[in-house]
């Protein structure tokens, strides 16, 4: 049987950006960030994904919040099962039961029960048979634990590797798979124990924020001027789509954060 290309996909589920965007969690300095333009540069991302032959399920917009279109963060899905989160940031907790309200029938549905639990999606990095969970600012011990035990249940080949790092919101922010073996690095994502498996390619300190490219299909989305990142999404085989995500950066958000794949 010919192995699965790595991160073949055919749905994702996204969220239309709030007019409030502007009001979400930031670390950034205070740039004037552009709704209207967000929302431009959101549907090219959407009409990305579907050149690559995913069919988006869009969900409303919602103002009171503002960070909703980060649906990432809000549940992890593996294989057909979707995990709802507990995320890190109280003012986001609400995303996950408004992401409940609209979630696709084809996917079983898993709740976190442990109130100690925190957990952002964009902490949960899948690489073959190996789960890295990052312990950030928003996800702890606790969450990380939980998840790791549905995910044996799930699949008990499954190893789940703990990722202590620093220097950046999410794991994913810094880090990123482009197949089974190799993974994309940002310097500025610090890691304090040597990675488990696989080997890291780290970028230069300029394209540090570039390393949150989205696989899929065989393509990569990427930023239009980090030509390093191309240079080495090209020679992992994968074909770099560059896109605008300016507005979303504003916010702390890039490639991964806005769309939950399966
Ligand atoms: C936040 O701080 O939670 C949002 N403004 C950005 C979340 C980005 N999500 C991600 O990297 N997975």
């Amino acid at each position: 049987m010919q192995k699965k290309q790595f991160c073949t996909f055919t749905s994702a589920i996204a969220r239309t950006p709030p007019l409030s965007i502007a009001n979400g969690i930031t670390t950034q300095k205070k740039e004037t960030v552009d709704a209207q333009l967000a929302r431009v540069q959101h549907h090219q991302y959407l009409n990305a994904l579907k050149n690559l032959g995913i069919t988006v399920s869009l969900l409303e917009p919602e103002e009171s919040l503002p960070d909703s279109h980060f649906v990432e963060d809000a549940a992890v899905i593996y294989k057909n099962n979707i995990i709802l989160t507990r995320p890190g940031a109280p003012e986001r907790r609400n995303e996950v039961e408004l992401l409940k309200k609209n979630l696709p029938k084809n996917l079983n549905l898993i709740e976190l029960t442990n109130t100690h639990a925190t957990l952002d999606g964009g902490d949960v990095l899948f690489m073959g048979d190996h789960v890295f969970i990052g312990i950030s600012l928003r996800t702890n011990f606790s969450g990380a634990e939980t998840l790791a035990t549905i995910l044996k249940d799930l699949n008990p080949n499954l190893t789940t590797h703990y990722i202590e790092f620093s220097g950046m919101l999410h794991l994913k922010s810094g880090l990123v798979a482009l197949n089974d073996e190799l993974l994309l690095g940002s310097p500025q994502l610090k890691l304090k124990n040597p990675f488990p498996i696989g080997k890291i390619i780290w970028l230069p300190e300029e394209e540090g924020y570039a390393a949150n490219v989205l696989v899929a299909n065989g393509s990569a989305f990427v930023f239009p001027e980090c030509k390093k990142a191309q240079e080495i999404l090209q020679q992992a085989n994968l074909k770099p789509i560059p896109l605008e995500l300016s507005e979303f950066r504003k916010m702390d958000g890039s490639f991964t954060c806005l769309s939950l794949l399966h």
